[in-house]
């Protein structure tokens, strides 16, 4: 409590304070600070930010929350720093807390055109806009890379106890991870990187905010649309067995076409995107089951962190294998 309270204070925020953990999130830790001057979100960031990424965050926020599309506002420093790095080594950083409320999973078709629209809206804004990233997570949504990391994993722990248990994952993923890989030519702009639909903020249906900049960069928006439907189709949410959801499939659709950005090679693609992004999550998860280092973990739920990362990678396998169904199946 001390460290959080410490650190707020170096962004110019006066006592007293309340603090609130906020449960969600997979990397960093969130928590809700009460404070004379308003209602504040402060993180402590996870290794893979670096100060670089909070200042990307920042510049891609002000000119977004400039188009008229409401994303937090980060506080600066005492010394115009949009981070905090605390004498123990620990990053941390500050925001205004929007309005509106998180869910882990969608509830309604409106729900999924309402998000999918705002997230083409977001899209939009990035037409006539570019920006020198110099924090961006090395080789984040570089799925051919990936797939590569998650062999040398496998490569490391063949002769372990652990892979026994993974066996029929790990073959699943090899399987059908390398033709999921999208051409290597498609336009790039600015991305969300992480369009899951906690990270939008909803009163009803409609939308409050976007949040979460850290994964900011230039990709395809197919890498945008491919997760996003990934995470808005699916019923179970990422800590349940997956129920994939076609009529919220076709509301996000429906929703992201509205907004205009999207043209006919990307159209075609959505689909492998979809199934990409769904199994470049697995791979993951999956290499977190054997290296143990990166996901945060539920310890009321489960024994530690590779069992919850196995439970993870095998509901996104199992979406994986719902949308390939759905796909391959006609009408
Ligand atoms: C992580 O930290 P959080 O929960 O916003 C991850 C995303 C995953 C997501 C799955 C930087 O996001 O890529 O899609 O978990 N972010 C990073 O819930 O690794
Ligand atoms: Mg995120």
């Amino acid at each position: 409590m001390d460290r959080i309270l410490h650190s707020v204070a170096q962004f110019g925020l006066n006592p007293p304070f309340t603090v609130e953990k906020v449960p969600s999130g997979l990397i960093h830790k969130t928590f809700l600070v009460h404070a004379r001057e308003g209602e504040f979100v402060i993180q402590e960031l996870h290794k893979v930010v670096r100060p670089e990424t909070c200042e990307d965050a920042k510049a891609i926020t002000d000119y977004v929350r400039s188009q008229g599309i409401p994303v937090p506002e980060f506080l600066v420093t005492h010394q115009g720093k949009p981070w905090h790095r605390a004498a123990d080594g620990s990053l941390w950083r500050v925001m205004l807390r929007l309005p509106g409320t998180s869910h882990d999973t969608v509830s309604s078709p409106a729900e999924a055109y309402a998000a999918a629209q705002f997230l083409g809206k977001f899209h939009g804004v990035f037409a006539h806009f570019s920006y020198k990233f110099r924090g961006t997570i090395p080789h984040f949504h570089d799925t051919p890379h990936i797939f590569e990391q998650f062999k040398n994993a496998l490569n490391a722990n063949k002769t372990t106890l652990l892979f026994a248990p993974a066996s029929s994952d790990v073959a699943y993923i090899l399987a059908h991870a390398p033709k999921e890989f999208l051409p290597p030519d498609l336009p790039s702009q600015i991305i969300h990187g992480d369009p899951k639909i906690s990270n939008f903020l909803f009163h009803d249906t409609r939308i409050m905010g976007l949040i979460d900049f850290d994964t900011c960069m230039n990709h395809t928006k197919l890498v945008d649309i491919g997760d996003a439907l990934r995470s808005w189709c699916n019923r179970g949410g990422e800590d349940a067995q997956a129920t994939f959801d076609r009529s919220l499939y076709e509301a996000a659709l429906e929703g992201y076409t509205s907004a205009g950005v999207v043209g006919a090679t990307e159209r075609a693609l959505v689909p492998q995107a979809f199934l990409l992004i769904t199994i470049e999550l697995a791979m993951r998860f999956l290499q977190d089951y054997f290296e143990d280092s990166y996901f945060r973990w539920d310890a009321a739920r489960f024994a530690n962190r590779r069992e919850h990362n196995l439970a993870r990678a095998r509901n996104q396998i199992e979406l994986h294998r719902q949308i390939t169904e759905y796909i391959h199946t006609p009408i």
